[in-house]
């Protein structure tokens, strides 16, 4: 069978994520550690995001398609479940993380700090005021989840909560998020068993750009 092929840098939230779905089958892949809109990206991509992957004469972006196939493919545990309702329960997860938890954390706050965009890089404080106010309400959300359910969206570890996983690895480097995980203990509880997986420990990112 043809190698697998995961395309994007891995300190990418998105890449990890492939990366670890890969791991939690027990699939094996080589990683083209190139950033968005590189060739690499391109030639699969028309949006340049990464991942991109490459499997024979398959070739597919965005996250949720990638997984979804390499689930679907390759043998190993199911990453999204059959039964209708947890399977309804983790897309709704997985809509949710990347349609607005990744967009509030990551995209609006985060960035703010990592990659400000400032002259002297120092964090971007209009951004990043501008953000705190919309973080609590998400911590609030995923506390509340994981309070009911050991997992997100139910008791089985699944897809969404690989979805999640390398956001909140993040959080704890930025203060205002940083103390919300402290005040956040079912969250914290969740991402110390995800932080413990073999494809957690698999796929650590590289240590973020300093920051001045
Ligand atoms: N919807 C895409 C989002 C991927 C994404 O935003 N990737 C980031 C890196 S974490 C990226 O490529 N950013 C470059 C850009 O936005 O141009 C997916 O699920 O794969």
């Amino acid at each position: 069978m043809s190698t697998l092929q995961i395309i994007g840098a891995p300190m990418s939230n998105f890449v990890r994520v492939v990366r670890m779905a890969c791991h939690e089958k027990g699939v094996g892949y080589d990683l083209v550690a190139v950033r968005p809109h590189s060739p690499e990206v391109k030639a699969i991509s028309p949006i340049g995001k990464i991942p991109a992957m490459r499997h024979g004469d398959v070739t597919l972006f965005e996250t949720r398609a990638i997984c979804g196939y390499i689930d679907a493919v390759f043998p190993g545990p199911k990453l999204i479940p059959s039964e209708p309702l947890a399977a309804a329960m983790c897309e709704q997860w997985m809509s949710a993380v990347t349609t607005h938890v990744d967009n509030v954390l990551l995209r609006q706050y985060l960035i703010g700090y990592f990659f400000p965009g400032t002259p002297d890089g120092s964090p971007d404080r209009a951004r990043i005021d501008a953000a705190v106010p919309k973080i609590g309400p998400v911590f609030a959300m995923l506390e509340v989840e994981l309070t009911k359910h050991r997992y997100l969206g139910g008791d089985s570890f699944t897809l969404a909560d690989i979805m999640l996983f390398p956001l909140v690895n993040f959080l704890p480097r930025a203060p205002e998020s940083a103390a919300l995980m402290q005040a956040s203990p079912h969250l914290q509880a969740w991402f110390d068993g995800i932080n413990a997986r073999p494809s957690a420990v698999a796929t650590v990112p590289p240590p973020p750009p300093p920051r001045s």
